[in-house]
């Protein structure tokens, strides 16, 4: 079917963090590159975002800072708003759910799923806090996964095997506020009946749309085979949409009902057409999300659609699967991951460099992993080595020998003709690409003429035809133009900002998609702009640093979690007061040689200078630690350690990171003095 209007959605992130590389490699990056090519090809095209600003989480996050849900809101959408403006992702509009347009059609949609009676109204027991006087949902209270024994799975769900859960099977339940175990009190909630909607969606998701890629239908599939249950769509909570019904005083909307209504109501803000792209059959609406949205996209938010007035439903729910970080769970309460705005503070003018990684290594089908060898790999062999290399040599040869005219071509050979009909066959492999989300096929469509026009500079060698036969040097030139300029177009979608430069490079801001293929996008006699540089080489010191980042990042996690020891077992106080240990200063340091671990120590007693041999050599530089004052055991009994005898011992804490420290006294202490 074809369609007049295009509506793309991506996911609207919680606005209780930063945004990661996981979500730009699951939602917001293909969601970009689609929109982009749609405008590209002239499509009338709303591309709609915005924060979530309800929901446990924030309000969580907010006691923990002792700030309000709205300071929490505030600080993030400012955050991400700017985060994704900076790194090129095109919404027409980035809204958020705490505004008042949100509210209000929020609470006329609930209104009219509730007078139609659509919603099954139920008073069950539900677990309170009686410390923190509230009842407990979602993150609010934590348990034992009924189905895999996780001991910390949330109300809703288990992060660890991923069940969907209510508050009532968690085993063990406990308070994330108060840490009491709870009581359970009777309260009232609205359920949308999904078991009712049952067959419906299974005609709508396993028989009208069999073309949804495998991993959203095979989940929704299994999904619909267990069986859908009616799901609560209100919470006690303060934070929220108020619940407009009497009686509902303390109630806010579950957040995943209002929030994919955030959709809707940005749209409002956006265009007073708003309806054409919400209620009007040749609209064709695309929700890009990750994985774990799958059942609020496919199962929940369509029924809550099919049920009001007249909307129109998902052509697709593209769902990506997940990202890793340096072959680890990207987590952003033990801070493993890539955070967007530090990105892009850190490697500016690298926006595309990280959009290319991430398109090339996207988790369509499967988890994927990030890592820097390869983010440094993708720009040095890829970006800077093929695309930037063929451009600029096509434009700073065009200067050299024509002054930057792009010449007239003369006869082609076989050869031409050859990469011109590949240069040709450009256009239809990125959109048949694109037109399935396809996206690491479409960059390497998209590229695959940057690596023929580079091969074809490098098999002509215009450099030295030019010495003997000028003429077939202009049809080269000519042709290495026509694919140079073609690049400007094909790559926008991809790494816009590289695609704009390139495009002011070429001087043809007039090309289009719909010119791709052509070989007269440059005209003989036009005048192309400056050649610079699109890309320079990433060294290995910059992911070095970026490496350590993370090593850093997981030496704190692995201390704030480390287990201390269990104390050793009990000693007679006269086993204690057999020990000496005295304060003294290490007056010299060197390395033991041939050895990794070994420091030869003088130490100042206080009673003598004497030799210690210490396995210290990996945490401290000697000269670093000379006149450091320490503690010493003075009656150890004297041993050789490596031919050198030590007669001592001193003192070292071992940190929970691994690291060793001294146990040296808080201020200076004379030497010699007493440890007891
Ligand atoms: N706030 C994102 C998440 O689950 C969630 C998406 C809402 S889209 C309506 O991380
Ligand atoms: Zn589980």
């Amino acid at each position: 079917m074809e369609y007049k209007r295009h509506l793309i959605t991506s996911a609207l992130p919680y606005a209780n963090g930063p945004v990661h590389i996981g979500h730009l490699a699951g939602v917001y990056v293909p969601s970009d590159i689609y929109v982009r090519y749609l405008r590209q090809k002239g499509e009338d095209v709303k591309f709609i975002c915005g924060s979530d600003e309800h929901g446990v989480p924030i309000t969580i996050k907010a006691r923990k800072e002792g700030i309000t849900p709205q300071d929490v809101v505030d600080r993030y959408h400012t955050l991400n708003k700017d985060s994704f403006d900076r790194f090129g992702i095109s919404f027409d509009i980035y809204s958020r759910t705490s505004s008042k347009v949100h509210h209000e059609t929020a609470s006329e949609f609930f209104k009219e799923l509730y007078e139609k009676g659509e919603f099954v109204e139920k008073t069950s027991e539900q677990y309170f806090d009686e410390e923190a006087g509230q009842f407990l949902a979602d993150r609010y209270i934590k348990g034992t996964c009924p189905k895999c024994s996780y001991e910390e799975a949330y109300g809703d769900q288990c992060e660890s095997c991923g069940t969907s859960l209510s508050p009532m099977e968690l085993i063990n339940p406990y308070s994330t506020i108060s840490g009491s175990k709870p009581v359970k009190k009777d309260t009232t909630h609205w359920y949308l009946p999904l078991d009712k909607y049952e067959g419906h969606l299974r005609k709508w998701i396993l028989e009208d749309h069999k073309e949804w890629k495998s991993n959203v239908y095979g989940q929704c599939k299994s999904w619909l085979d267990d069986g859908l249950r009616p799901r609560a769509v209100t919470r006690d909570l303060d934070w929220g949409v108020p619940v407009p019904v009497e009686g509902a005083e303390g109630k806010v909307l579950y957040v995943w009902f209002d929030a994919p209504i955030g959709y809707i109501s940005a749209t409002k803000e956006l265009t007073p057409d708003w309806e054409k792209y919400w209620k009007d059959k040749e609209t064709r609406m695309i929700h890009f999300i990750g994985k774990d949205n799958i059942v609020f996209h496919c199962i929940i938010f369509p029924s809550m659609l099919d049920k009001a007035d007249g909307y129109i439903l998902p052509e697709n729910v593209p769902a990506n699967e997940f990202l890793n970080l340096e072959g680890n769970k990207i987590s952003t309460s033990r801070n493993w991951a890539v955070w967007l705005h530090e990105y892009l503070d850190e490697m500016p003018g690298k926006e595309d460099v990280l959009r290319y990684t991430l398109t090339a290594n996207m988790p369509e089908a499967k988890d994927n992993d990030f890592n820097w060898a390869d983010f440094q790999a993708r720009n040095n062999n890829e970006l800077v080595a093929i695309l930037g290399n063929f451009v600029n040599r096509a434009l700073v040869l065009t200067h050299k020998y024509y002054g930057g005219v792009i010449p007239e071509p003369g006869d082609y050979t076989d050869f031409d003709k050859e990469t011109i009909a590949q240069y040709e066959q450009t256009k239809g492999l990125v959109e048949k690409a694109l037109d399935q989300f396809k996206f690491r096929e479409a960059l390497k469509e998209a590229m695959s003429l940057a690596r023929l026009g580079n091969k074809y500079l490098a098999d002509t060698e215009p450099w030295k035809v030019v010495k003997t036969d000028a003429e077939r040097v202009k049809t080269i030139m000519y042709i290495s133009l026509q694919i140079s300029a073609a690049l400007s177009i094909v790559m926008e979608p991809f790494i816009p900002f590289t695609a704009v430069k390139l495009n002011k490079m070429v001087n043809a801001p007039e090309i289009g998609w719909d010119d791709l293929g052509k070989m007269d996008l440059l005209k003989p006699g036009h005048q192309i702009n400056k050649a610079e540089l699109l890309f320079e080489k990433i060294e290995d010191s910059v992911v070095e640093a970026q490496r350590q980042k993370l090593e850093d990042t997981k030496k704190a996690n692995e201390a704030e979690n480390a287990t201390v020891e269990p104390a050793k077992d009990e000693v007679a106080f006269e086993d204690f007061t057999k020990m000496d240990i005295r304060i003294g200063t290490i007056l010299e340091a060197e390395k033991v040689a041939k050895t990794k671990k070994l420091l030869k120590l003088k130490i100042d007693t206080g009673i003598d200078q004497r030799t210690v041999v210490s396995g210290i050599a990996e945490y401290f530089e000697p000269e670093k630690i000379v006149g450091k004052q320490v503690s010493i055991l003075v009656n150890l009994a004297p041993r050789k350690i490596r031919g050198i005898e030590s007669q001592g011992m001193i003192l070292m804490a071992q940190d929970a990171d691994g690291s060793l420290k001294f146990v040296e006294p808080g201020e200076a202490t004379k030497n010699g003095s007493t440890v007891s």
